[in-house]
């Protein structure tokens, strides 16, 4: 592993879907990094130190030397082009474009609904009954818009035979929506089936949250 690799920090939490996504792109690029667990549940996004890194306290945050960057979509693109090999993102324009819709579906239109601060906000101004639902109905209406969007292009993986951006997205957010949300996912096939194929590829497995070093023990 080069010199220049290993100085890759990664502020991360176990549970964070967001963070899991760049957790895959290492694994898949076998950059080495070093995890430096931030406990949403305890606030430490909010302390002072972590905000100088990312103001808005979110996680993940990639620290590469002298360069920091916050924001999944972000670190994801830097890392693209900072360490091209292997390709995350197809040469052909048109399923560059279908992983980036598809990333995006999930990175705007699914994940910030069910985000952590989003529940509790809910949870105090609504009811904490109503949390799940709403995270529930964005998840489902944000898979059943992937179903259509994948149908003619899921090959193995979600847009053809080779792993590529959108399968980084997905796979956390489907983990998320099973585990977390208790979403049913005999509605969501094609998803289902790309769930069965990420389970099955040591940089995936590797980057799920209960092997994190942060999770909570069994
Ligand atoms: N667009 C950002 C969203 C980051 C985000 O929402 N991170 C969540 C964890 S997945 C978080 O840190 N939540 C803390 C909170 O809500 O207080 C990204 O893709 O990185």
């Amino acid at each position: 592993m080069a010199l220049e690799e290993k100085k890759l920090k990664l502020y991360s939490y176990w549970r964070s879907s967001c963070s899991y996504r760049i957790r895959i792109a290492l694994n898949l690029k076998g950059l080495e990094y070093q995890y430096i667990p931030v406990n949403l549940l305890k606030g430490e996004q909010f302390s002072p130190e972590f905000q100088k890194l990312n103001p808005i306290g979110y996680v993940p945050v990639l620290v590469d030397g002298d360069i920091i960057i916050s924001d999944s979509f972000a670190i994801f693109m830097y890392l693209e082009e900072k360490y091209p090999q292997p390709p995350l993102l197809p040469s052909d324009l048109q399923k560059k474009a279908l992983n980036i819709q598809a990333a995006n579906i999930v990175c705007s239109s699914i994940q910030p609904l069910q985000n952590l601060a989003v529940l509790k906000y809910i949870g105090e101004k609504v009811s904490p009954d109503d949390t799940i639902p709403w995270a529930k109905f964005h998840i489902e209406k944000g898979f059943e818009a992937l179903e259509k969007l994948l149908k003619d292009h899921a090959g193995r993986y979600a847009t053809g035979d080779e792993v590529f951006m959108a399968d980084l997205f997905l796979a956390p957010q489907i983990d998320a929506g099973i585990k977390r949300f208790n979403v049913d996912m005999a509605k969501f096939p094609i998803l289902s089936r790309l769930n069965k194929a990420y389970s099955e590829l040591e940089q995936f497995q590797n980057a799920m949250p209960s092997n994190q070093p942060d999770a909570p023990s069994a």
